[in-house]
């Protein structure tokens, strides 16, 4: 009714609702390599719609589970995917992921290897919040870049390893206010320093320390790249430790022996370029058997090899060095060709 007291016309009010959404899935491991009978947990990140869980686990132990954060045991050496199916009223939403899990005998050597690995950075504050600063192994110390990010900073590991998991120290761990903690940041890997895949990517964090697990994957080079530094407008990054955690995983190849030699001369470790001709020219024949498929000739010639080198360490043609580098080589391969025969 008006002050007129004369009745106005009903008014509808409706509410436009949006639609109930059916779920996201997603998830996070805390490993995603082991030990035959290591535990695995396994982290439900879906969407806050979700209602009820499935999880598969193929070759773990339980196979089924609806609890949020499973804890999984895997026996068999083997490499696993995982499987959750995040469910409400409205529908359901899969998510697999492939060879997310290996197990392996290999794991139990698995350390941080990026720790005093040659560190790089597209900048920094000071000279003692250099790049190396961020894998010395001291929480206390930190690389900071200053400037518009994205900052980076890049770590060659030295050789090709087999890498499962990044964890990342943020200002915060390093005694910071929070509110400088890393919120948007990417995590890539290479074999050759210049092409490079990305591995781990995080928008949202505001926590001290970032831990994301990825598929065992082989690198030689990771680079973190800073693209949001901290939680508002401070463009500073500041990154206390950058963790890989992997194994060695060096490439079995015939070639490796053509780059020992090559290393190895250019070290002074071969007396004379005689020397050099005759491993390089039993090298050749090496590939050109192994072109042609015919690995009992691969095999005859790399124990030729070692008796070669033997012969040469005798007459103090080849250093100790270049001699326990070739040699242990030569064995690495002869155990591989034998397995593949
Ligand atoms: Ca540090």
């Amino acid at each position: 009714m008006n002050k007129e007291f004369e009745r106005s016309k009903p008014t509808m009010v409706t509410f436009d609702w949006p639609a109930y959404p059916k779920p996201k899935a997603d998830f996070l491991a805390d490993q995603t390599v082991a030990a035959p009978g290591g535990k695995i947990q396994f982290f439900n990140h879906s969407s806050e719609v979700t209602e009820e869980v499935e999880w598969h686990f193929e070759g773990g132990t339980p196979s089924i589970s609806h609890e949020n954060n499973p804890i999984v045991t895997y026996e068999k050496e083997g490499v696993y995917p995982v499987t959750l199916i995040a469910k409400n009223s409205e529908g359901e939403s899969v998510l697999t992921k492939d060879a997310m899990i290996t197990i392996s005998e290999a794991v139990k050597d698995i350390e941080n290897v990026a720790l005093n690995k040659i560190a790089t950075a597209s900048g920094q504050c000071a000279p003692n919040e250099a790049a190396k600063y961020a894998v010395d192994g001291n929480v206390n110390s930190k690389w900071c870049a200053l400037g518009d990010a994205p900052h980076w900073l890049k770590v060659d590991l030295g050789g090709q390893y087999a890498i499962s998991k990044f964890v990342v120290h943020h200002a915060q761990a390093g005694g910071e206010p929070k509110a400088f903690n890393t919120q948007a940041f990417r995590i890539e890997i290479s074999d050759d320093g210049e092409n490079w895949a990305e591995a781990v990517k995080v928008t949202d964090n505001t926590e001290a320390v970032t831990e994301r697990s990825i598929n065992l994957t082989n690198a030689r080079y990771v680079r973190l790249m800073v693209d949001k530094p901290t939680q508002g407008g401070d463009q500073a990054a500041r990154i206390y430790e950058f963790e890989i955690h992997g194994f060695p995983n060096e490439k079995v190849e015939i070639k490796n022996l053509s780059q020992l030699i090559e290393e190895m001369n250019e070290e002074g470790e071969i007396a004379d370029e005689k020397t050099v001709q005759a491993l390089t020219l039993h090298v050749t024949s090496l590939e050109h058997f192994h072109r042609q498929n015919k690995m009992d000739k691969v095999i005859k010639h790399l124990n030729g090899f070692n008796v070669l080198l033997n012969g040469l360490l005798d007459n103090e043609q080849i250093s100790e060095k270049a001699y326990q580098l070739l040699s242990q080589q030569t064995k690495k391969l002869i155990a591989k060709y034998q397995d593949e025969k």
